[in-house]
């Protein structure tokens, strides 16, 4: 039985992290061939044995859509880090997203607005409950921000999309962002 929770945050680690650890040959849209891999996974004891149909079941497991494999090759849909900036796709967003997080940022984020931080991008969500979930990382009771996509797209702020419920920004202004109450 393979531990679906340990190897989706090593394939995380991988592919939003640290392609390079891995030796991965990553391309613009953050895609490595799942062979290289499997094979990087395999020099380590506890993936000895991996094979592609674990990790399709490891995805087909997980509540989060955070992978894809297609064409014999897989990528992470969000949460890169390194240099590199990952090309997404410019998407007009709903009209409404959300974002949760800690109380403590709250400040500086009306000031600074927000800005991805250690990532590439800003990570906003298409459901109030999934902003919960985000927000839960950082804080026990995690504040919901609640942002103005509309307007903010229609005055020439970029969104992409992430997956089915999350979206990308590159950063979001404060003045499209109210706390939800
Ligand atoms: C905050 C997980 C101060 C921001 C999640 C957040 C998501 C500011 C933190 C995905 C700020 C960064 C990403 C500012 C933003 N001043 N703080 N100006 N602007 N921040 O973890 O959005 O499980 O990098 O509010 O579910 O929490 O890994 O981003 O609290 O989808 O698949 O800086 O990662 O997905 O934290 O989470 P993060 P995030 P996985």
């Amino acid at each position: 039985m393979f531990e679906y929770e340990r190897l989706s945050k090593e394939i995380s680690y991988a592919l939003r992290h640290a392609p390079w650890e891995y030796e991965l040959e990553m391309d613009e849209e953050g895609w490595v061939p799942l062979g290289q891999l499997l094979d990087a996974l395999r020099r380590e004891e506890q993936w000895e044995n991996i094979v592609g149909a674990n990790v399709e079941e490891m995805i087909a497991e997980s509540a989060k859509k955070r992978f894809e494999i297609r064409e014999g090759r897989i990528r992470a849909f969000y949460g890169h880090s390194f240099p590199m900036k990952i090309w997404k796709e410019e998407k007009e967003p709903p009209d409404v997203l959300y974002h949760g997080t800690a109380r403590r940022f709250l400040e500086s984020i009306m000031e600074k607005g927000l800005q991805p931080q250690e990532r590439q991008y800003v990570h906003l969500s298409q459901d109030v409950e999934t902003a919960e979930t985000v927000g839960k990382r950082h804080d026990g009771k995690p504040c919901i921000l609640v942002i103005d996509a509309k307007r903010a797209w229609a005055e020439g702020i970029k969104f992409y999309f992430g997956n089915e419920k999350v979206w990308l920004a590159d950063c979001v202004p404060g003045k499209y962002i109210e706390q939800m109450l």
